[in-house]
């Protein structure tokens, strides 16, 4: 597991482990002690990453030390998207999906944690190997948050060291309130870690167009872009635009990740 990780334990400060601990409330959670690492997971230290984009050489020692997401052993970036979305859009079958197409030999292990009330993951976690950048493999960590304002908490330090938000909006007029609800709250989550969503790597997918309820297109473009980012129409419980979002993601987070 650790090698799926990259990021020794090391990394982690006593700042990591209470978050982790804070997190044990949730009864999943506390009932196993190995999920604590995966919490640790979730908050490493790399807010120095974030200037340091050029990688190499580029790199000052200083900022090396302090880049947890980058395996110099392993010549490895750790690259970090997170789906985004109100409750049942359909992140988890993203994920759920494009785990299920991915030779094992390129994921990880995917893991779910049940809430307490058991209708929503925890998170998900899905690492994945695509294409390298100067020599160094890239792996792919994806994340799904927990959709009910309730775990606002979880959703926002999930977020946090984030490369890149696909953003999954359920089609459907009547969940139209609560994708608007999720996009503030991303905007201002985002903000929170010093992000800015207009200019981090970023996609919108327009979920369950299977659905008789759902929304025409232009109309969904209207109330939910909110830059010129790409859209994608998915339906994604038979996989449709589900590899077409992802590939559109990582296509950007490493554009970023070459710049500098
Ligand atoms: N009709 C339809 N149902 C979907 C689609 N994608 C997901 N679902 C269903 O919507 C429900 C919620 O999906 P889930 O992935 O758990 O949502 P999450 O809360 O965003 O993670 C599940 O029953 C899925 O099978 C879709 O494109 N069309
Ligand atoms: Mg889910």
């Amino acid at each position: 597991m650790k090698d799926n990780l990259c990021i020794g334990r090391d990394t982690y400060g006593i700042k990591h482990i209470r978050f982790a601990l804070k997190f044990s409330r949730f009864s999943a959670v506390r009932s196993s002690p190995r999920h604590l690492l995966f919490l640790c997971t979730l908050c490493p230290s790399r807010q120095v990453g974030r200037q340091g984009k050029g990688l190499g050489a580029n790199l000052s020692k200083r900022s090396v030390t302090a880049l947890s997401f980058i395996n110099f052993a392993a010549r490895e970036i750790n690259c970090k998207i997170v789906y985004y979305g109100a409750g049942l859009g359909g992140k988890t079958t993203n994920l759920q999906y494009v785990y299920d197409k991915t030779n094992d030999k390129a994921r990880g292990k995917m893991i779910s944690l049940a809430t307490e009330t058991d209708r929503t993951l925890f998170f998900d976690f899905l690492p994945l190997d695509l294409g390298t950048v100067r020599g160094f493999k890239t792996r792919f960590h994806l994340y799904t948050v927990p959709g009910q304002v309730f775990y606002d908490a979880s959703r926002k330090l999930i977020l946090r060291g984030v490369d890149g938000v696909v953003f999954v909006a359920d089609s459907q007029e009547g969940r139209m309130d609560a994708n608007i609800e999720a996009l503030d709250n991303l905007h201002d989550n985002l903000r929170e870690h010093g992000y800015d969503l207009v200019k981090i790597p970023y996609v919108l997918q327009l979920n369950k167009r299977d659905l008789p309820t759902a929304l025409p297109v232009d109309n969904l473009k209207k109330e939910l872009m909110r830059k010129s980012e790409p859209v994608f129409e998915a339906v994604a419980f038979q996989g449709t635009g589900v590899f077409e979002t992802l590939k559109e993601i990582a296509r950007q987070v490493l554009i970023e990740l070459k710049k500098g």
